[in-house]
């Protein structure tokens, strides 16, 4: 890449504030993408780089405030192996009988971690980055990943998988949370 080619992709990407629970947008749904376009491949951008330097390994277009069906998932192991994966209007169209339980966390319910049981493999269909039907067949923690993603999509968070006492208790100290922020 030329040099003028790198400093125009840097400029081109942002790191944006994500939303953390208690948030009306968290709870609401997105809606389908009516076709990628530079706007969808430039959302698709700006949360790739807003997740990596969270750090997480995905991130949902509503976790930033867009309502659109967009998600990102990167589970590779370091930095110099990224392994992006863009999603536009995922849609699980076959899910294992068997389960696994994977110990989730979320980037907007910060410094939270339960249980949570899913289907231990999923096919999702969706477009890519450059609107072309694709299919992924995701297992082990793609699988749990691919799947909180696609509950943001609908306004459900990993939290609302777990007892209503236990939710109840992270939603009140995340919400005494940003009260002190806010007094601060
Ligand atoms: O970074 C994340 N890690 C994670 C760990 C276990 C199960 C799910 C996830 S997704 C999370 C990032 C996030 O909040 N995505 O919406
Ligand atoms: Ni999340």
């Amino acid at each position: 890449m030329s040099n003028d080619a790198l400093v125009m992709k840097v400029s081109t990407m942002a790191v944006l504030p994500i939303l953390t629970a208690p948030d009306p947008i968290l709870k609401s749904k997105a809606k389908r993408v009516e076709a990628v376009d530079e706007r969808i491949r430039r959302l698709m951008a700006d949360m790739l780089e807003t997740m990596y330097k969270a750090p997480g390994i995905g991130l949902a277009a509503p976790q930033i405030g867009v309502l659109d069906r967009v998600v990102v998932m990167d589970i590779g192991k370091t930095e110099e192996t990224r392994e992006p994966i863009r999603m536009a209007n995922p849609e699980i169209i076959w899910a294992s009988d068997e389960d696994n339980t994977y110990e989730e966390g979320c980037l907007s319910v910060p410094e939270h971690y339960s249980n949570v049981v899913r289907p231990a493999e999923v096919k999702v269909r969706y477009l890519d980055e450059a609107g072309q039907h694709k299919e992924l067949h995701a297992d082990g923690l793609l699988a749990t990943v691919v799947q909180h993603e696609m509950d943001h999509l609908d306004g459900i968070l990993f939290i609302d998988h777990i007892s209503s006492l236990k939710r109840n208790m992270i939603l009140r100290k995340l919400l005494k949370a940003k009260k002190e922020a806010a007094e601060s």
